[in-house]
């Protein structure tokens, strides 16, 4: 099985062999790269062939009823497969399903159409905290290309050229470093935006802030960059300047006319240039004020911004979707805040796979951006699932898809690690507790309760065993994705303590064993990580009362 799951998988004949590939057609140059990435001998002797054709085939999605560069077709034959599509994005898509496919030992003969369900996938750096090493940014983007996103936003809240010093023009070296990732956002058919969030301090008044705003765009543009976003999150609502005060009915009215005069010199500039903005108000009531006012205020083909329900919302429906067009004239852009984990978010680390969002969100929408964790790798896993349900909600299986995630991250690890992750539940998403070990520790209470300790004491010697080989793994800070979860293997590495000593006192309730596990306790429940919730303290309390 390969993520995203196919749209219509016909590869139902015999399953076909490969040594190594025999690359023909169109795009030579692109298909080498493709499969030398995925590790593929491109000196074989199976005949790969992209054909570039623009037809209804290859570019028309029926059950959509619109267009698509991304779709392609591939018959695979037992001496051959062609992929055919009507652009280069298309066959980068096709080629990508090709060699998982290799990899997966699951090519067979027959047929695959497939394209993407959302027209736009992506995410944006664009939490509060320690922004993303160059290269970490260069490894998310090569993955999520893989699983089908095609939009990156550039808005990391703490890049002060982004927000304090929006003014300023970048530093030689940010500008060099962010001209490598243009590029290699182009190479990986994905959309490039860069965003600038200028209100803390913008003069809404003043043509030199508004001429210091388009002059930094330029710098932006003349490195390749062709999308920007216009950020008006997290500023005051109330006007900085008397000036601005006077000229200005209400906030809303300086927001609108900033972003028309924008619009207007980015266009006059290059008119394939596309504008996102973000609203001040960028979730909740669809049909207040400023967001009404402000939505019809703007030019329909900029596009904007829109949270869901709540900052971080548990769910995004339809219902809030068309209710947002019916009152701004605009379908929102979402800007998912998972799996975002700044701010009063801090203490929890979000590995969950996405859901809670309707199949057919789509219909109602511009696309998804998913707000990413400033922990890099630690993202890569939530966003292969938001990839998975953004290419085709309908088969998007949450379970199925983080696992996936996981054999990706970890390869063999991935049983032992998906315990670990299983404890980090919390989220705007889910509450929950880890079910792994709320469902050990009922079993072990019925156990006893009902006489039979001995069998308890086993089961739960087992599971400690479990915990701590889970935890010998996660200790292992020299892997750039544990390196990132220190905090969390600390408060696992506790939770392993406190279990052992709830197994004690279980085996032997001794005033040392007691006293033991009233200090483990207290120090688990001072910790204010988050990782497991209610079921241990509960396990570990009931246990200094009972025994
Ligand atoms: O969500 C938006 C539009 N803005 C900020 C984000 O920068 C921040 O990362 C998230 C999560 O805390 N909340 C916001 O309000």
């Amino acid at each position: 099985m390969i993520y995203p799951v196919l749209q219509k998988n016909n590869l139902t004949g015999a399953v076909v062999k490969t040594n190594g590939v025999k690359i023909c057609g169109d795009l030579n140059a692109l298909a080498h790269k493709v499969f030398e990435g995925y590790g593929i001998n491109v000196s074989g002797d199976y005949n790969v062939t992209v054909n570039l054709t623009d037809t209804r085939a290859t570019t028309y999605i029926d059950e959509l009823r619109r267009l698509s560069p991304e779709k392609y077709v591939i018959t695979v034959k037992n001496d051959g497969a062609v992929i055919e599509c009507s652009t280069e994005k298309g066959a980068f898509r096709g080629l990508n399903t090709l060699c998982k496919l290799i990899n997966d030992n699951s090519l067979c003969e027959g047929s695959i159409e497939d394209y993407p369900t959302f027209e736009t996938r992506g995410y944006i750096e664009g939490f509060y905290g320690p922004t993303w090493e160059h290269s970490k940014r260069l490894s998310v983007m090569s993955l999520m290309a893989k699983y089908g996103m095609n939009t990156y936003f550039y808005a990391p809240k703490d890049d002060i050229f982004h927000r304090e010093k929006w003014r300023e023009l970048y530093p030689e070296k940010d500008l060099e470093d962010l001209k490598i990732l243009v590029d290699y956002a182009k190479e990986n058919y994905f959309d490039f935006n860069w965003c600038i969030g200028p209100g803390i301090s913008y003069k809404y008044t003043s043509v030199e802030d508004f001429d210091l705003l388009i002059n930094k765009m330029k710098s932006i543009y003349n490195i390749g960059v062709r999308g920007f976003g216009l950020l008006l999150d997290d500023i005051p609502w109330e006007f900085q300047y008397p000036e601005d005060a006077e000229k200005y009915d209400g906030i809303v009215d300086a927001h609108i006319d900033l972003i028309n005069k924008v619009y207007d010199e980015l266009k006059a500039f290059d008119s394939s240039i596309k504008l996102t903005v973000c609203p001040t108000q960028y979730s909740g009531d669809e049909n207040g004020y400023y967001i009404t006012k402000f939505g019809k205020g703007i030019p329909s083909d900029v596009s904007m911004f829109w949270t869901g329900e709540e900052i971080c919302s548990r769910v995004l429906t339809v219902r809030e979707s068309q209710e947002l067009f019916r009152s701004t004239d605009h379908k929102p852009l979402f800007w998912d805040n998972y799996p975002v984990n700044d701010c009063e978010m801090f203490q929890e680390m979000h590995l969950g796979a996405i859901q809670g969002r309707d199949k057919e969100l789509y219909k109602s929408c511009e696309g998804l951006i998913s707000n990413v964790m400033e922990y890099a790798e630690c993202s890569k896993i939530p966003l292969m699932t938001i990839a998975d349900y953004l290419w085709n909600p309908v088969a998007y299986n949450p379970d199925n898809s983080l696992n996936n995630a996981h054999r990706e991250m970890l390869g063999d690890d991935m049983e032992l690690f998906s315990y670990f992750a299983d404890h980090l539940g919390v989220s705007c998403l889910t509450r929950y507790s880890s079910a792994f070990m709320s469902n050990t520790l009922a079993r072990l209470n019925f156990l006893v309760s009902t006489g039979e300790k001995k069998q308890a004491l086993k089961e739960f010697s087992e599971y400690n065993s479990k915990m701590r080989e889970c935890l010998a793994l996660i200790g292992d800070d020299s892997k750039p994705l544990f390196a990132e979860m220190k905090k969390w293997v600390k408060k696992f590495s506790m939770c392993c303590d406190l279990l052992d000593a709830i197994f004690d006192v279980w085996s032997s309730s001794t005033d040392e064993n007691l006293a033991k596990l009233a200090r483990l306790t207290e120090e688990y429940n001072m910790n204010g990580v988050s990782l497991t919730g209610f079921c241990l303290r509960e396990a570990a309390e009931k246990t200094l009362k009972l025994y």
